[in-house]
């Protein structure tokens, strides 16, 4: 079987699936309801969710912020409403990424590091919008194995992309081995190399060991070959394929995230040499955890995290042209209008602020996602929101938007009232929590504040208001003691660190 052919085969098998051999198919059902005597239901909107990942919140060029071109990702928001605080419930790729399929935090899901998997028996998203009659596609990266599990009618993820790839699937595993300390991760399955334990012989990668750091910035794949273009033409057909009958289909893009290596012609737009770093100020305030990582950044030295920067930058240029693509098969199969899309991302990026790099705090670069809702026929366009409004309230909001049943059994809140009116003031404070096995941390955000309870360490408050580089630590200040008992009372309302079972499990 060639590689096309692998794909083609795996698209035909999904049909099947989504046609189902029984007397009463999906497709069926929906053709004989549309010929009763009753006049034809309103048809359900398309959904299509474009989560890249890593974008920090504020890096788009429609909020004024021109470090990297996002022509792309602005069209979307002029068709569309979006958010300047959205936040996500945990600042790490898979507890963050469960809880937009689940709509519960990650202390309840259970996922909260990216070496668990989700419980199999958790109700998703992409279950309720099949019961509700959608087929529905997982094209890319969302840190699960079993699609089908979790309510998809057919995935391709990055083991499809690597059978596609071939040989040049090396340069791959060059470019993960170059971030310093992933040599060892490159048969992780959160790194993007095989997701299936014994695909490989010795359910290993078959680079174990020979990986070549890779020292330049450039990728040594071509822009058509990168796993986003994959992703974004193979959703393409996806919507190309199923334009006649509901879809509800998730794009999974890698980038900006590590390896930071865009393919040549987005590298050459960011000379590393051309790159300035911010400063990263006083860190004495701050809890250890923070102090920690910044010095372990800085050992890495000016020229790796300029390097680092600048791959950063070709690399969301490049998904931005990526989201592009699926975005203009929308329009060129004219779904555009009847089409609920959201671009957003699993969480941040530092970029060099505070001195840090990558997530995993609670700082707005990397706690906060990028967040639009277009749904054209029914909603205001070319909007913003301030709005505190949560990545986890994604599900709930698809489904109010649709038309479908409001899912049961999850925390998550929708934010479809402050889509239908985007001068609504919305939720009055959004959580977040992180590393609950290890050093637990939990964060609450209101309008103005932001309170960090950080366990065995300094705690953190901030006023955004008066601060928004949250540069000015003013927990345990005499004139902010009452704000800062509120808001630790508001976050152990909302999860009382007392009650998390994951530390004790893993002593
Ligand atoms: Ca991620």
């Amino acid at each position: 079987m060639t590689r096309n052919g692998f794909v083609q085969w795996h698209y035909d098998v999904a049909d099947q699936i989504a046609s189902g051999p029984g007397p009463m198919t999906r497709r069926g059902f929906l053709q004989s309801a549309s010929t009763a005597a009753l006049p034809p239901p309103e048809r359900k909107p398309n959904v299509l969710v474009l989560m890249s990942d890593q974008h920090r919140p504020d890096w788009l060029t429609c909020n004024g912020v021109n470090t990297v071109p996002t022509p792309n990702i602005d069209r979307i928001a002029e068709r569309g409403i979006r958010f300047t605080r959205a936040y996500c419930p945990y600042p790490v790729c898979t507890p963050s990424r469960m809880s937009f399929m689940t709509g519960v935090h990650a202390h309840h899901h259970g996922v909260i590091d990216n070496r668990t998997t989700l419980d199999w028996r958790r109700r998703t998203v992409a279950h309720a919008f099949a019961s509700a009659g959608y087929v529905t596609g997982l094209i890319g990266k969302m840190h699960f194995l079993d699609g089908h599990t979790h309510g998809f009618d057919f995935r391709l993820g990055f083991n499809d992309w690597l059978m596609y790839l071939g040989p040049k699937a090396r340069h791959f595993a060059d470019e993960i081995a170059s971030y310093p300390g992933y040599e060892k991760t490159i048969h992780d399955t959160g790194s993007g190399l095989p997701e299936i334990d014994g695909l490989w012989p010795g359910n290993r990668s078959p680079w174990l060991g020979t990986a070549t750091p890779k020292q330049t910035l450039a990728s040594d794949l071509s822009a058509e070959d990168q796993f986003d273009s994959f992703v974004a033409r193979e959703t393409s057909k996806l919507i190309r394929r199923y334009k006649d009958q509901p879809f509800f289909a998730v794009a999974g893009f890698l980038k900006p995230h590590a390896p930071f290596h865009p393919p040549r012609e987005y590298a050459d737009k960011f000379p590393p040499g051309r790159i300035a770093l911010p400063e990263p100020g006083d860190l004495s305030q701050y809890p250890g955890h923070v102090r920690a990582a910044a010095a372990r950044y800085r050992e890495m030295g000016e020229h790796r995290l300029r390097m680092i920067r600048a791959g950063y930058c070709g690399n969301l240029q490049f998904v931005d042209a990526c989201i592009g693509e699926v975005y203009r098969t929308l329009e060129t199969e004219g779904l555009l209008d009847d089409t609920i899309v959201i671009y957003t991302s699993d969480h941040g990026e530092m970029a060099g602020e505070h001195g840090l790099f990558q997530k995993f705090v609670f700082f707005e670069p990397s706690v906060g996602v990028p967040l639009i809702v277009s749904y054209p026929r029914k909603l205001a366009r070319g909007k913003v929101s301030d709005a505190l409004v949560e990545y986890i309230g994604i599900y709930p909001t698809l489904c109010e938007l649709a038309g479908l049943e409001p899912p049961r059994g999850i925390e998550a809140t929708s934010f479809a009232n402050v889509c239908r009116n985007p001068a609504h003031r919305g939720p009055d404070a959004a959580f977040a929590e992180f590393a609950l096995a290890s050093a637990p941390r939990y964060m609450v955000r209101t309008a103005r504040y932001k309170y960090n309870f950080n366990e065995g360490d300094r705690a953190e408050l901030y006023d955004l208001e008066s601060d928004p580089g949250e540069r000015q630590n003013l927990s345990g200040t005499a004139a902010h003691a009452r704000t800062e008992r509120q808001l630790r009372d508001r976050l152990f309302a909302w999860y009382n660190p007392e009650r998390n079972p994951f530390k004790e499990r893993r002593k």
